[in-house]
């Protein structure tokens, strides 16, 4: 595993995982649209929650057209040289479609300096490692909100994998055993990885510092809680406050990094934090 210092090397200039980095940019590319679980909190209407503000809805980009993108993007005269990373978060799950493989691909052919970003629901990730580290991806984000499968049961209706649909207890066991899984071999491959915890009032809050402490002992550099925004299933769940967020992030804290910065950006989204 490396070391927190080699991470910190890995990660400079990103603007997600290094705090107070408001210079150096991220373009998403809006390439992945299908979706294989359903979270609670997730109406499909817009981009996925998971790592995107709900309400939005980005344009669906081909590779080619987010080669495209980019291409602008690294030409402008605004972010072309502060871009330092390329990531893909939906508008679905980036690992439950090929488009993202591909573009990462051509974005490494033509553009080998910026760095390779993802985020995803971690159903996927076991498989899929291999090859994204083929593909040099360096810095990944997977949602985890729960450790315990009977809470993740309260939270995920459903997982689609490898052609079978589960619900219930049996549907959280597959999720969360890829999810943990995935994070560990992640580290291990030299990825540095962040984690994205939604907060949900009376689901999740108390197991929080667990998913903290399961999540340190695999060497993930930080964790991101975000706000649960009330919608879909759970939309009669309260949105924690902004002190009970503070609360769960100062706890937190004295477990494992905290980010604090996160802007919640679309999955189009391009520009600084
Ligand atoms: Fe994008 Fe996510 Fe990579 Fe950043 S976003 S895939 S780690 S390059 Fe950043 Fe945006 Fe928050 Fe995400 S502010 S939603 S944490
Ligand atoms: Fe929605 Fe994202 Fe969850 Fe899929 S992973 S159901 S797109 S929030």
């Amino acid at each position: 595993m490396a070391s927190r210092c080699e991470q910190m090397k890995k990660i400079h200039g990103h603007p997600c995982f290094e705090a107070n980095n408001h210079k150096t940019g991220r373009i998403h590319l809006a390439v992945a649209p299908a979706c294989n679980i359903k979270c609670g909190y997730c109406t499909r209407k817009h981009d996925c929650v998971n790592e995107s503000r709900p309400g939005v809805t980005s344009r669906l980009l081909s590779p080619l057209e987010a080669m495209d993108r980019v291409r602008e993007v690294m030409a402008s005269p605004i972010y072309g040289s502060s871009m330092r990373v390329v990531g893909i978060a939906g508008p679905g799950d980036p690992l439950a479609n090929r488009q993202t493989f591909e573009t990462f691909r051509l974005v490494g052919e033509e553009f080998p300096d910026l760095m390779k970003c993802m985020s995803t629901n971690g159903l996927l990730l076991p498989e899929s490692l291999d090859e994204l580290s083929h593909l040099n991806l360096q810095t990944l984000t997977v949602t985890i909100n729960a450790v315990k499968p009977e809470t993740a049961a309260r939270i995920y209706s459903h997982v689609f994998y490898h052609g079978k649909r589960y619900s219930g207890k049996d549907a959280a066991e597959i999720l969360l055993a890829s999810q943990y899984e995935g994070i560990q071999k992640a580290v291990k491959l030299g990825m540095v990885v962040k984690v994205n915890t939604v907060l949900i009032p009376g689901i999740n809050d108390a197991e929080i510092p667990e998913i903290a402490e399961k999540i340190k002992d695999t060497g993930v550099f930080v964790m991101n809680v975000m706000p649960l925004i009330p919608q879909a299933e759970l939309a009669h769940i309260p949105a924690p406050s902004a002190m009970q967020l503070k609360e769960a992030r100062d706890r937190n804290e004295q477990i494992i990094s905290q980010m604090r910065h996160c802007k919640q950006c679309r999955a189009d989204a391009v520009g600084f934090l």
